[in-house]
């Protein structure tokens, strides 16, 4: 396959200034005409006419009126075109129902839908498929369906036809279609300069009980951009439709956002808070796309982080305005450290704008997104709240328009502060995870404190001479009694050793530092336990009072695992004081009971020269769960009955905090006191959250089976819920029957794989069940690999994804190697191989 560089970037020759496309629909033959007005780019220096185009069947080409014979391949059509300006016609006939890969025009459920982003437009027309050619679009539906929608305002409906044009310039990237037998839920806004916008959520019939929340969402997020960053929607109508096949999470076409339904479908009953927060997120992402990736877009796919880092750290200030600003950014950390530092640290590393690919879908990863997030975040960190917004403000109004790129956006930085941003660009060239150590030193006589950073990231092939990076740190420091002695203060680290002082102290504080996590690093702070317990007591920084009862869990954790010892009791009594604290939100407090994960543990020990054993593992985290339930039994039981949510259900952040807390406390709960509780909860259930989280408790006490057979009589005919039904019984199975359950679920009549959603409800549940996926037996790697040999030819992207499960498989024993070793080549060695999953493959398999 071919690799594809950012050095070689070259504009496309042409220009073009006005697409119109009709489409005649039909499941197996639909027609698409073009009409595309091209003009030579005089910015460019090649003008070869190349048109991408893949499983298409060209009927016919014309140039300004006159057929014309291109030479097709099977990547697009090149043909001689005039000097000037001239049309471009062509019709070609596509297989909607035949696309199984979810890629361009498809169906699912009986409608027809797209998905064009990355290079999915080239299945739907001859086209210049690169997001740096922009155009307005006019398209004209004519099919036997009451809903027809694209891109943009409607300017003619009728029987079965529809016209609509968008008059902002686009990628081919943003185009979308949608058609089926389809309900709305509508409702209106009126923007910031009093303009009227027609809101529609799009569901099946059926659906239409789950789109209230989707909807206040929506609102809610239009607002907020128009306050935060001054940001107004700028068509007559915004439509959502919700789609049941599809290989993402959602898609932020122009005015006509298609989501996967799993993001976007919420009711009490069948959606838990969980989903629901991640709904309201993913709404506000695709919305806040409409400025940051449509209005200005990325100059070609390298870019991808332009839009997307950005994207994401604009969901994730919009969650913490609405929610907790603490919890939200521990779930993000949480979330970083498990697929983002995974990534960073194994074979598929890579800088957050590559330099290199040969399929861009595979680049849709952690790194580009919530490390790309990360990035933006520090430059705020470092230029300031003031000097952000400007910068902001600046970024829209010289690149509204442009396809830009990362030197685009660090340029309105460098403009607004007078910072030189080329040591900052580090973050987005270099791959890996830095590793930052402190050493401290404290001078009695002088009450000064001096802190000492280390900065070293480790070499990659994909980055092999890393350079020191700038390194946002912020610190505070607090004294013997847990008071502030100084407050927060950002320190900026640019050297690969460098020393930071704090006088006028008068006894030796202990350093919070990294307080929020502010920046994407590994630390290494070598802390005695009595500072540990110290920060998780009083330190006024939400994330590193967390940070400080994550590590002492981790220490515990790694001596019941190496040394087969006891769970730590200083650690045990000072998570009780937290768990007492009734000021401390009953979210954050769900929060500190959680242990970091199986992955985490065996990252840590991959760290530190050991080879982590899954089962030990296993054995060490369950230990320490029961060690906590016996000794807070009481105190659990307490928080449980006094933290019950007797409201009728609402998906807002103070009862589902409560919900998480007692349903921590549950969890624990049926460890020493038997099922009773969590049958008793999930009898009296009205809401998914109660009912899933005692069916996720009954099930881990092997005391599921009745439950879970209610379970599926009530919610059959539901595919969402469905989907939690399959995923719970492998993410609670024992280790060594987390493969057979998945095997056994892949023959139920329900299991529908090539539905990503489903398919992902077994497989991905099972790549998560570290100790189930990793068992010595080597089933969990044969089942997966088994599937993916199967899945690849009709859908190669959601393949492609699932690899990832085995991108760590250097940590583990030789054995385990071995075993996945022959699962890799087992896999790479299939017929027909997708280009998606042998890139992803030969980059594991190194
Ligand atoms: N652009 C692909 C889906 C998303 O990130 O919103
Ligand atoms: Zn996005």
């Amino acid at each position: 396959p071919q690799t594809i560089y950012l050095s070689d970037y070259q504009p496309f020759g042409f220009l073009v200034d006005e697409v119109a496309l009709t489409f005649d629909l039909d499941p197996h033959k639909t027609r698409v005409k073009s009409r595309i007005a091209f003009r030579p780019n005089p910015a460019a220096q090649e003008a070869d006419f190349f048109l991408h185009g893949e499983q298409l069947k060209l009927v016919s080409a014309q140039i300004d009126g006159k057929p014309v014979t291109p030479k097709v391949t099977e990547r697009g059509l090149t043909c001689d075109v005039p000097d000037g300006p001239f049309i471009w016609e062509a019709e070609v006939e596509i297989d909607p129902k035949g696309n199984t890969a979810l890629e361009g025009l498809y169906m699912s459920g009986g409608m027809y839908c797209t998905q064009c982003e990355a290079e999915g437009f080239r299945k739907i027309t001859y086209y210049p498929d690169r997001p740096d050619v922009m155009s307005v679009f006019t398209v004209t539906i004519n099919g036997p369906h009451p809903v027809l929608l694209s891109n943009g305002n409607p300017v003619a409906q009728g029987q079965n036809h529809a016209e609509w044009h968008d008059p902002w310039p686009k990628p081919a990237y943003l185009f979308a279609l949608v058609a089926g037998d389809l309900v709305a839920h509508s409702d209106r806004f009126t923007t910031m300069s009093g303009r009227e916008v027609d809101l529609n959520l799009y569901v099946r019939p059926g659906d239409e009980g789950k789109c209230a929340f989707g909807m206040e969402a929506l609102k809610a997020s239009m607002k907020w951009d128009e306050e935060v960053y001054g940001r107004e929607y700028d068509l007559d109508i915004f439509n959502i439709v919700a789609v049941d096949d599809f290989n993402m999470g959602a898609m932020e076409n122009k005015g006509l956002n298609i989501f996967n339904s799993a993001a976007v479908l919420a009711s009490p009953e069948t959606s838990t808070d969980d989903n629901f927060e991640r709904i309201e997120a993913i709404i506000a992402h695709e919305y806040f796309h409409n400025w940051t990736g449509n209005r200005i877009t990325c100059r070609d796919w390298f870019q991808l982080c332009l839009k997307e880092g950005l994207t994401v750290y604009r969901d994730a200030q919009f969650t913490s305005d609405m929610r907790s600003p603490a919890v939200k950014r521990i779930g993000d950390v949480i979330d970083l450290r498990a697929r983002q530092f995974a990534e960073d640290q194994g074979p598929l590393a890579h800088p957050v704008r590559p330099e290199s690919f040969q399929e861009i879908n595979n680049f849709y990863t952690a790194t580009v997104y919530e490390k790309g997030a990360e990035v933006i975040g520090m430059l705020k960190t470092l230029v300031g709240d003031d000097a952000y917004a400007k910068a902001l403000d600046l970024y829209f109004e010289r690149h509204d328009g442009d396809a830009a790129t990362i030197e685009n956006w660090l340029k309105v930085f460098e403009d607004t502060t007078g910072r030189d941003l080329t040591q900052f660009k580090r973050w987005y060239s270099q791959a890996g995870t830095p590793r930052l150590s402190v050493v401290e030193a404290w001078d009695a006589g002088k009450g000064i404190f001096t802190l000492t950073f280390t900065q070293h990231t480790p070499p990659s092939t994909a980055t092999l001479e890393p350079k020191p990076q700038v390194l946002p740190i912020t610190v505070g420091l607090i004294g013997a009694d847990g008071a502030e002695v100084a407050p927060s203060r950002v320190l900026e680290m640019t050297e690969a050793e460098q020393s930071f002082t704090f006088d006028g102290l008068d006894a030796r504080p202990v350093a919070s530092v990294l307080r929020g996590f502010s920046a994407p690093v590994v630390l290494d702070q070598d802390l005695s336990k009595e500072e540990r317990l110290l920060l998780l007591a009083h330190d006024s920084d939400p994330f590193n009072r967390w940070e400080a009862g994550r590590t002492l869990a981790r220490q515990s954790l790694l001596a019941a695992i190496t040394e087969n010892s006891a769970p730590d009791d200083a650690w045990l009594a000072a998570q009780r004081a937290v768990l007492e604290d009734e000021t401390l939100e009953p979210a954050y407090r769900a929060l500190m009971l959680g242990l970091p994960s199986h992955a985490d543990l065996a990252s840590t020990l991959h760290d530190a020269g050991k080879t982590p054993d899954p089962a030990a593992i296993h054995q060490a985290v369950e230990a320490t769960r029961d060690a906590m339930a016996e000794r807070f039994a009481a105190l659990l039981g307490d928080l449980y009955d006094r933290h019950r949510v007797d409201a009728p259900y609402q998906p807002n952040a103070a009862q589902s905090g409560k919900r998480a807390l007692t349903n921590a406390a549950l969890a624990l709960l049926t460890r020493v006191e038997g099922p009773a509780r969590a049958q008793a909860q999930f009898d009296d259930a009205d809401n998914m959250t109660q009912q899933l989280s005692a069916l996720a408790a009954l099930l881990r006490a092997g005391q599921g089976d009745k439950a879970l057979a209610a379970f599926e009589a009530q919610w059959r005919d539901d595919r969402l819920v469905m989907d939690k039904w399959f995923g719970l019984q492998v993410s609670q199975a024992a280790p060594e029957k987390a493969a057979e359950v998945a095997r056994r679920l892949t023959q139920h009549a329900d299991f529908n794989w090539k539905n990503p959603n489903r398919f992902r409800a077994v497989f991905g549940s099972l790549a998560m069940h570290h100790a189930g996926f990793h068992h010595e037996s080597g089933k969990g790697y044969a089942l997966l690999a088994d599937w993916l040999i199967k899945l690849d030819p009709v859908n190669p992207q959601t393949t492609a994804r699932m690899c990832s499960a085995f991108q760590t498989w250097r940590r583990y024993d030789m054995a385990r190697q071995k075993m996945i070793e022959t699962q890799l080549d087992r896999i790479l060695a299939s017929p027909d191989l997708s280009r998606d999953t042998s890139e992803m493959l030969s980059r594991i398999r190194g």
